[in-house]
């Protein structure tokens, strides 16, 4: 019998080795795909795709298990556009200011602009949100541990998540983000940490070409 609070792990399967890099190798070729894109089709995406999609992103595992993230889903064309609103007036200060001209530069490549059209066209946004702590029911502040890394795990697996069902999405963060609290009606200890934008590419989508770095430039084996 395990001890009090612990289960016996019955979930794990283990494959023939063979299966297994099979597995692995048809899991890269599937990642391998993922594009990020900033142009969105107007198209309606089935909600529970959606809510299968943020399930998955729920199963990330998180600093002491707290699970320091709040997902909000905005469809309402009228919130997509206060949000478009704010983030375009940021960008622009961003764009425009002397202070941000190396970092303007280094995303020259990218095409982006102070312009986000595509929070106006895609069918939701999903603006995630670390909980920075939480509150214990005497009202005291509760610390949540690793948030960064927490969220930052959550949003990789909805991104996997989004591109397995077959949706495009973009990580996209604007130069400031604490409109989105207000916008959002998101309590204090909540820190926006990025927008994925979600949905199916335009038609006509382009994606920059740019290349991810090789096995041999990123790992080292010892
Ligand atoms: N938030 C701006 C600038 C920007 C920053 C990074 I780092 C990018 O990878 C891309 C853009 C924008 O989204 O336009």
């Amino acid at each position: 019998m395990p001890k009090k609070g612990f289960l016996p792990l019955t979930n794990y399967r283990e494959y023939p080795v063979d299966e297994m890099k099979q597995r692995a190798s048809e899991f890269y070729a599937e990642m391998k795909r993922r594009q990020t894109v900033r142009q969105f089709s107007d198209r309606p995406v089935p909600r529970d795709i959606i809510e299968d999609c943020l399930c998955t992103a729920s199963t990330a595992p998180s600093g002491a298990n707290m699970q320091p993230w709040s997902f909000v889903i905005v469809s309402d064309d009228i919130v997509k556009r206060q949000i478009r609103e704010a983030a375009e007036k940021v960008e622009h200060e961003f764009y425009e200011s002397d202070s941000t001209q190396t970092w303007v530069k280094a995303l020259d490549h990218l095409g982006t602009d102070q312009n986000k059209p595509f929070l106006k066209t895609a069918p939701y946004l999903i603006v995630i949100f670390s909980q920075i702590y939480s509150f214990l029911s005497d009202g005291r502040k509760k610390k949540h541990y690793y948030v960064t890394e927490s969220v930052g795990i959550a949003t990789g697996m909805l991104i996997a998540a989004v591109h397995h069902a077959g949706l495009a999405s973009l990580t996209y963060t604007p130069s400031k983000m604490r409109f989105l609290n207000k916008i959002l009606s998101r309590p204090s200890n909540e820190k926006p940490f990025m927008i994925l934008v979600v949905g199916y590419p335009a038609e006509d989508t382009v994606v920059p070409a740019i290349r991810k770095k090789a096995l041999e430039d990123s790992a080292i084996f010892i």
